[in-house]
């Protein structure tokens, strides 16, 4: 079965791949095709070019590929494949959308305000050169951008979701963490059982992006102890705000004592949008 960020991870190489596509398209047809063709119908091709691209099923590559692209890095945390996802998010973000939204769509919509049919033949011919001279550089950029953007994410495909991050720098780690965690934690100590009083213990297990049992029934005073199973990062964070852990990896555990009766609901902060929740009834 595949999960939801498996799924995800192959919508982010589609739109990327499409993106990288349309702009290796534009480099070696449109931009030298339209390169020969005179200075009117050289102008006029590229208004109606530029009008014509405007529409949802462009949009739907372009704007997809930059939501996909964070989104999938995101879900891909704690996993080899994060890194690569990370740089092609930037490389996108940056060489592609950055660089048609500062450089080629200014220069779009310049030409699209000019008139050929009331501009003398030097007019004309300096307002083709001035746009060719500069569109078709930054063309050359987003298409090797896009196509930098479509070998990362094929090489975050290609390393096993098994493999887990271990040298993650600490500093990034940490960033990370921080960001997670501010909006929802207000404390980040993990629990632990009375010293001098063992209390009982049970266990739930996170496997993949899901709590079992996701209801448990205990006596107050009983201590949860939440196994990590999985190969991904999860932690424990109560909807009341009364506690959250820290994210733990494969084979460590979260353990909180329950003290006083009533009925917590709790989530996974990183996989909370995917449904990892819980709940526990204190009896
Ligand atoms: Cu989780």
């Amino acid at each position: 079965m595949p999960t939801f960020s498996t799924i995800l991870l192959a919508a982010t190489a589609t739109t990327t791949a499409l993106m990288a596509g349309l702009f290796y398209a534009y480099s070696c047809s449109v931009v030298p095709g339209l390169g020969r063709l005179p200075d009117t119908g050289y102008i006029a091709a590229m208004q109606s070019i530029n009008r014509c691209i405007q529409n949802p099923v462009f949009f739907m590559g372009f704007m997809g590929a930059l939501l996909l692209l964070p989104l999938s890095t995101y879900l891909q945390y704690g996993s080899g494949r994060f890194y690569f996802l990370l740089a092609a998010t930037i490389v996108y973000a940056v060489g592609v959308f950055g660089v048609t939204a500062a450089g080629n769509v200014p220069l779009n919509n310049a030409l699209d305000a000019f008139n050929v049919h009331t501009a003398s033949t030097e007019e004309i011919a300096r307002q083709r050169a001035g746009f060719e001279n500069a569109w078709n550089p930054l063309n050359t950029v987003r298409t090797l951008a896009s196509v930098l953007t479509v070998i990362l994410v094929i090489t975050a495909c290609l390393v096993p979701p098994k493999t887990l991050a271990v040298k993650t720098p600490v500093a990034i780690k940490t960033a990370l963490l921080a960001g997670f965690l501010f909006f929802t934690s207000t404390h980040l100590t993990t629990a632990r059982p009375p010293a001098h009083r063992q209390p009982p213990a049970v266990t739930v297990s996170m496997k993949g992006m899901r709590f079992y049992p996701k209801t448990i029934e205990i006596p107050a005073g009983t201590t949860v102890e939440w196994v990590n199973e999985s190969d991904g990062w999860h932690n424990v964070v109560l909807e009341d705000g009364s506690f959250s852990s820290s994210l733990v990896k494969k084979g460590e555990i979260i353990r909180y004592t329950f003290s006083k009766s009533g009925t917590y609901r709790y989530y996974c902060q990183p996989h909370r949008i995917m449904g990892m929740k819980g709940v526990v009834v204190v009896k």
